[in-house]
């Protein structure tokens, strides 16, 4: 607990009013326990969605294309020291395929991840030429499915986030995981954490939208999920996410206890109100399909790791769960939205969404890239 103790509807009136929180009332949210309380404060999120988003829902198809990586995350089952798993890398012709079968059935954008594939940094070559493969992929998505792109490699050589930028990808993401920097570095051990901060000031500089994450159950307290929504606010992130970890065999963190989904929508709910406008996702990739309506009923607006299946493509939390059973599709999303009283967007509302926030990119972009300095120095 907090210690404070503050009056919840106060809190959540104040913030359905389009106000903000202090860090203190901010943790006393993300400490409710009581489940009557917790349920007020979903219902509050769910509010607050419909003032920024009605009942429209966006959909991301998902598409891991190498999982091959040279980094050693402590969280993940793609580390270079598991030799556990059978890695694959896709070709151009096979990404294109996929992403056009998921555009096909109506997703609003294509997320292309990869692992820091160790082909593409290989010493001596590590710079623009080596990327040019990857810039070219993404422009053949786009072209071919006429969807925006996310991408998500980890981190990249500046010029090629400008090459990347200069062809017209939408989202950059890359999660923090957590912005303590001590568990920051039991975390993804051995890599920088301004790093991996400025990677993301700097696509943002170049006017792509940024996507900034967490990870719940991995020692983290109130106080640094607190931090971490505050940081989110004022890096100005497009879209916040929280994923619950995954204990994933023969890793570092294998044998940790695993968490329920509670504090991932309480998190949610949490990134709602304060974030609010924000993008906030309800991954498949932790609980499936059957934890779906639980994130939405959250206060989140995107589905994500939407997987098609027959194409050999893994998740990440869960690398099989759902997905060749085919239950990572709209077919079987879009009646769990319909319970809720939701709906797919449009591709056109989604695009105009992304319109408008590069719109304010553009007005601003000066002012808010001081505002994250001055954040980045407390
Ligand atoms: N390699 C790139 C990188 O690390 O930025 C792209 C992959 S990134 C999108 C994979 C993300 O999935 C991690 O940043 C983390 O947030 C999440 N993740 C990975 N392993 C996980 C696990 N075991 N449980 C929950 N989330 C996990
Ligand atoms: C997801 N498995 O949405 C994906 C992944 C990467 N941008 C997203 C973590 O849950
Ligand atoms: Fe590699 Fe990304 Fe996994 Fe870290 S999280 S080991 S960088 S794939």
């Amino acid at each position: 607990m907090t210690g404070a103790r503050f009056n919840l509807i106060d809190i959540l009136d104040h913030l359905g009013q389009k106000h903000s929180a202090t860090k203190d009332e901010i943790k006393f949210i993300l400490g409710l326990s009581d489940p009557d309380e917790i349920q007020q404060l979903f219902k509050a999120a769910r509010q607050v969605r419909g003032q920024h988003f009605g009942n429209q829902i966006f959909l991301y198809g998902f598409l891991y294309f190498s999982t091959h990586c040279q980094n050693n995350c402590n969280f993940c089952r793609y580390r270079r020291s598991n030799t556990r798993l059978v890695r694959y890398r896709k070709t151009k012709s096979q990404i294109i395929e996929a992403a056009r079968d998921m555009a096909d059935t109506g997703v609003h954008l294509i997320d292309l991840t990869m692992g820091e594939d160790p082909q593409l940094y290989l010493p001596g070559s590590f710079g623009r030429n080596a990327f040019q493969g990857l810039v070219n992929m993404v422009k053949a998505v786009q072209d071919e499915t006429g969807c925006p792109v996310m991408i998500s490699p980890g981190i990249l050589p500046d010029e090629v986030l400008k090459d990347l930028a200069d062809a017209g990808t939408t989202f950059y993401a890359c999660y923090q995981e957590t912005h303590n920097r001590d568990l920051y570095h039991n975390l993804r051990h051995g890599q920088g954490f301004e790093k991996r901060l400025e990677k993301k000031q700097l696509a943002k500089s170049l006017g792509m939208l940024i996507e900034e994450g967490i990870m719940t159950g991995v020692g983290e307290s109130l106080d640094d999920l607190a931090d971490s929504i505050i940081w989110m606010r004022d890096l100005s992130a497009d879209q916040a996410r929280v994923m619950t970890f995954v204990p994933q065999a023969n890793t570092p963190m294998g044998n940790a206890a695993s968490q329920d989904s509670l504090k991932e929508r309480i998190i949610i709910a949490v990134m709602r109100l304060i974030l609010k406008d924000c993008l906030i996702p309800a991954s498949l990739d932790v609980d499936g399909l059957s934890g779906l309506k639980e994130r939405l009923d959250a206060g989140a607006n995107v589905v994500t790791s939407i997987v098609p299946p027959q194409k050999g493509l893994a998740g990440v939390a869960n690398h099989s769960l759902d997905i060749e059973d085919a239950k990572r599709t709209l077919d079987h999303i879009i009646p769990i939205l319909n319970s809720c009283g939701l709906f797919p967007a449009s591709s056109e509302a989604y695009q105009s969404w992304i319109n408008e926030r590069q719109h304010l990119l553009k007005r601003s972009p000066v002012k808010r890239f001081e505002a994250k300095k001055e954040a980045m120095q407390c």
